[in-house]
């Protein structure tokens, strides 16, 4: 049972699902066993990548697993954002905020302010002088577009754009051809109910002892949610009503025009939006020009707030 499960965090995007794969790979290439596995299902993006590249996207963690395996976190570390269970952690390997993490004993622990897990894994691999195939390379390159959403998000870092152009040669890709099908196809909501759009990249916060849900959709069509505010706003109550949020904000994001129409579940979050963001009131949504990061833009504001709360 010495096997490690490399996993990414709840309601997967590309990068935590490319990252526990690539890493898990990392992991045998050093003679260390394991294996990855997602924590929900993956949403419309990545599976256009996987089938892409012929790879099998990893399986879903059964409970039977949770209860006896260890577990390597990437692109989380937050426990709330975790299926883990905090005394079976044995290593984070992250690039978002720090969310008060403590451990009984020493782990492996390492985070960096860079774009993209993908990024931070490729950066791995090349310091243990790891080398990637075709087929690695496209799929690390794949959490790199996902997550700096083709290099235009403020998160991007000049590590995200080497990693990039290197990665673009090795597997042959056009990254600017391949972004646009990735983004179509994360922007393809047919088939899904509004409450599957919001649970498709929904994260859970604890700030400042306040649970607080962000919710985001990385799209090229956010008219689909201007189209549908009904629907949306009866769909967010009953999500924070679900998941016993204190307050909870929904953001679709225009990932063309790198702006954010941020919805409020109810009239408390809308007085947050108004108090804490510079943004243009509009309809039952709040209009953010140049926002496009939940991570950057969006959750350290909120944070800050419900901090002092
Ligand atoms: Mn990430």
């Amino acid at each position: 049972m010495d096997e490690i499960i490399v996993i990414g965090h709840k309601n997967p995007d590309t990068d935590s699902v490319v990252a526990a794969k690539m890493y898990s790979i990392l992991m045998e290439k050093k003679g260390k066993k394991s294996f990855p596995r997602i924590a929900g299902d993956v949403n419309q993006e990545t599976k256009f990548i996987f089938s892409h590249f012929k790879e099998e996207i990893p399986k879903k963690v059964t409970k039977k697993e949770i209860d006896e395996r260890k577990f390597f976190l990437v692109d989380h570390n937050d426990i709330e954002q975790s299926v883990a269970k905090k005394e079976s952690i044995c290593g984070v390997l992250d690039h978002h905020q720090l969310s008060g993490f403590k451990t009984d004993t020493p782990l492996y622990f390492r985070i960096e302010p860079i774009g993209s897990t993908s990024t931070l894994v490729y950066k791995i691999m090349k310091e243990g002088n790891k080398t990637v195939n075709e087929k690695e390379a496209g799929l690390i390159l794949s959490g790199i577009i996902s997550d700096t959403l083709n290099l235009s998000s403020p998160t991007t870092t000049e590590e995200d754009i080497d990693s990039y152009n290197e990665l673009s040669e090795i597997s042959g890709i056009d990254p600017n051809k391949f972004a646009k099908k990735m983004f179509d196809a994360k922007s393809d909501f047919s088939g899904k109910s509004i409450k599957d759009i919001i649970y498709a990249d929904l994260k859970t916060f604890e700030f400042g002892g306040h649970k607080i849900g962000i919710g985001v959709s990385e799209t090229t069509s956010t008219s689909y949610f201007e189209k549908n505010i009904e629907e949306l706003v009866t769909s967010l109550n009953e999500v924070k009503n679900n998941e016993k949020y204190e307050a909870f904000f929904f953001g679709a994001v225009d990932i063309m025009n790198k702006n954010t129409l941020l919805f409020p579940a109810g009239e408390d979050e809308k007085n947050v939006i108004e108090k804490v963001f510079q943004g243009e009131k509009r309809n039952a949504y709040f209009f953010l020009k140049g926002v496009s990061s939940r991570k950057k833009q969006i959750s350290p504001l909120l944070s800050k707030y419900y901090e002092k709360k």
